[in-house]
């Protein structure tokens, strides 16, 4: 990877990515886009262009423009935002996705884009979720991701592009928030734990989701791009995971910092139902055996860390 152009760059992943490669490849090498701007576009230290994905003429502009090698591709509505507007999610979620591979196509660039455990639903195995398995979601999130990776897996036997892929868990971050996701809350309850010393958890007690901690994620991303393309087997996409938890265990954990800290719960019928579709824990073997996927953080190293930069950030 040389010169880099990721979609949806002042997104959840997108803020942290783009200052993580410009560290690593240069700033002026690293080409953050997204629909909007913000002030922060400034921060985050290097060329920033509007762009909307769903127009395939102006990323293709782009693309050009800077010479890129490699596509990040982040731009797309998460799960429970996509579950309300499954319309414009397909639109956003496919359209933007098969731009970009044509402009990859075109290009002939490396080309990297998330999937989610949102690929697996009701009928999947639901503890240890195996890589290779059944993916029959429920949700319009779902469908677009498993459709996503089937369209990336034939780019790559067809056209021969270098397509990988990651099935992210839950992100937890301590510098951007996700937006209409359905794992929000284990991020959310930080900050309300924080400021308020209390939550009031969406998603009901005893529903188990897999999670990852920023950091171990972006690790991941760029571990996989950068890894051996003889050594994969599998492309899009690999299950990862660092830890599996339901709210009650991370408000324990959050209680070991803050023992004040009081839960209670409102469920929200919409993201309790995508919760209860997807696994209860994903296997992540495939990803250690074929790039030598690794974590750093478990749900004790990550809410000492969350705790610490939080607390800094909301005095
Ligand atoms: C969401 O909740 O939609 C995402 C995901 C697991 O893909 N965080």
């Amino acid at each position: 990877m040389e010169r880099v152009l990721i979609t949806g760059a002042l997104g959840q992943i997108g803020t942290e990515l783009v200052m993580k490669m410009r560290g690593i490849y240069g700033a002026d090498n690293v080409i953050a886009t997204d629909i909007r701007k913000r002030d922060d576009a400034v921060v985050l230290g290097g060329t920033f262009e509007i762009l909307d994905v769903t127009d395939k003429k102006a990323y293709f502009e782009v693309a050009r423009k800077y010479r890129v090698d490699t596509i990040i591709h982040l731009a797309a509505l998460l799960s429970a935002t996509a579950e309300t507007k499954p319309i414009l999610a397909w639109d956003l979620n496919m359209g933007g996705l098969l731009n970009a591979l044509e402009v990859a196509k075109e290009l002939e660039c490396k080309f990297f884009t998330p999937s989610s455990i949102g690929v697996f639903g009701p009928t999947t195995p639901k503890n240890n979720t195996p890589q290779d398995t059944i993916q029959r979601p429920t949700t319009m999130y779902g469908v677009n991701k498993v459709s996503g990776e089937l369209l990336c897996d034939y780019y790559f036997h067809k056209y021969g592009l270098d397509t990988r892929g990651l099935r992210f868990p839950g992100l937890i971050s301590s510098v951007a928030l996700p937006g209409g996701g359905t794992t929000d809350y284990a991020v959310e309850i930080y900050y309300e734990a924080i400021e308020n010393a209390k939550f009031s958890s969406y998603i009901a007690q005893g529903t188990y989701m897999d999670m990852m901690y920023m950091p171990d994620a972006l690790d991941a991303i760029i571990n996989l791009m950068e890894a051996d393309a003889t050594k994969l087997v599998h492309r899009n996409s690999f299950n990862v995971t660092a830890m599996s938890f339901e709210p009650n265990e991370i408000a324990s954990e959050i209680r070991q910092h803050i023992p004040k800290f009081k839960m209670e719960y409102n469920v929200d019928p919409v993201k309790q139902a995508i919760a209860e579709s997807w696994p209860d824990s994903i296997d992540a073997t495939v990803a250690k055996e074929e790039w030598g996927f690794k974590i750093a953080y478990d749900l004790k190293e990550m809410t000492e860390d969350m705790l610490l930069k939080l607390g800094g950030k909301l005095k």
